[in-house]
């Protein structure tokens, strides 16, 4: 689409998942006509990304950083220092967020608790702070939040993963409202189930467990969130899909899960 010609967008968890389906989203519908900055803290895994997509586009620049965003002290110099030729973003992405464990509240590790607020709440604030004075410079811009079910109709299990995504949603509200007279958008979207890497992590590398999560469904690929990502930031300037619930069709809340067995 023209609308991301020469745009400059950051993606935060560009290495798996939805934000590396998002990245070659983007890629597609520029048609390599855009700059990204794919950040993760697998750098290798962003480098394999930034040459798979050299191949395909030759024009796209791709700046593939490694960036831990739970380690929030070094968002603002990292936002600072990066290379001319990408500091002038138009488009963030904050997509880099985890779940760790289902435990149930009273027997929550406490390396999770810090884990997730890190990662889903305090490296998307601080991110978002860091980006912000590029946006209103220009007045204008994007900043999408990758909320979730959890956010809206938390469950058992979901203690602190669930308030996490209540946080993104109470973040990005307050973000839009304050931003009202400026012509930059924000936009938050929030998947169902999509099979990922996501419940590998929740559950710790127990793949049985993760699989269990899909069985029997037909649930989201990450390529479905990113076509409504890359939706979003390329409607007219006047349209902002502030909140947009996705599920598969076989799921209408966290509990209500079809499965054909
Ligand atoms: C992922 C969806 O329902 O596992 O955000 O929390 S859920």
């Amino acid at each position: 689409a023209e609308r991301l010609a020469n745009k400059t967008i950051l993606i935060t968890g560009a290495s798996a998942g939805i934000g590396l389906a998002t990245a070659k989203e983007i890629a597609d519908a520029a048609n390599g006509n855009v700059k990204l900055v794919l950040t993760a803290r697998r750098k290798e895994k962003l480098d394999q990304l930034a040459e798979e997509l050299k191949k395909s586009f030759p024009n796209i620049k791709v700046l593939a950083a490694s960036l831990d965003v739970s380690k929030v002290e070094t968002i603002p110099g990292f936002v600072k220092d990066l290379p001319k030729e990408f500091a002038d973003i138009d488009v963030l992405i904050n997509n880099a967020g985890l779940a760790l464990g289902r435990d149930p509240i009273g027997e929550i590790l406490q390396e999770d608790i810090n884990g997730m607020f890190q990662t889903n709440v305090l490296g998307l604030i601080n991110l978002t702070q860091a980006v912000l004075p590029i946006l209103k410079a220009k007045n204008s811009g994007d900043i999408v939040n990758l909320g979730s079910i959890a956010g809206r109709d938390p469950y058992p299990g979901g203690g602190i993963y669930c308030a996490t995504k209540a946080a993104v949603k109470s973040f990005s509200h307050v973000l839009r409202k304050e931003l009202i007279n400026t012509k930059i958008r924000v936009l938050e979207v929030d998947p169902g189930n999509v099979e990922t890497d996501f419940s590998i992590t929740r559950f710790k590398n127990d793949v049985e467990k993760a699989k269990a999560v899909y069985a029997n469904t037909e649930p989201l690929v990450a390529e479905d969130i990113a076509e409504i990502i890359v939706f979003g930031i390329t409607r007219k300037q006047n349209t902002v899909i502030a909140e947009t619930l996705v599920f598969s069709t076989n799921q209408a809340s966290a509990s209500h899960l079809y499965r054909n067995e």
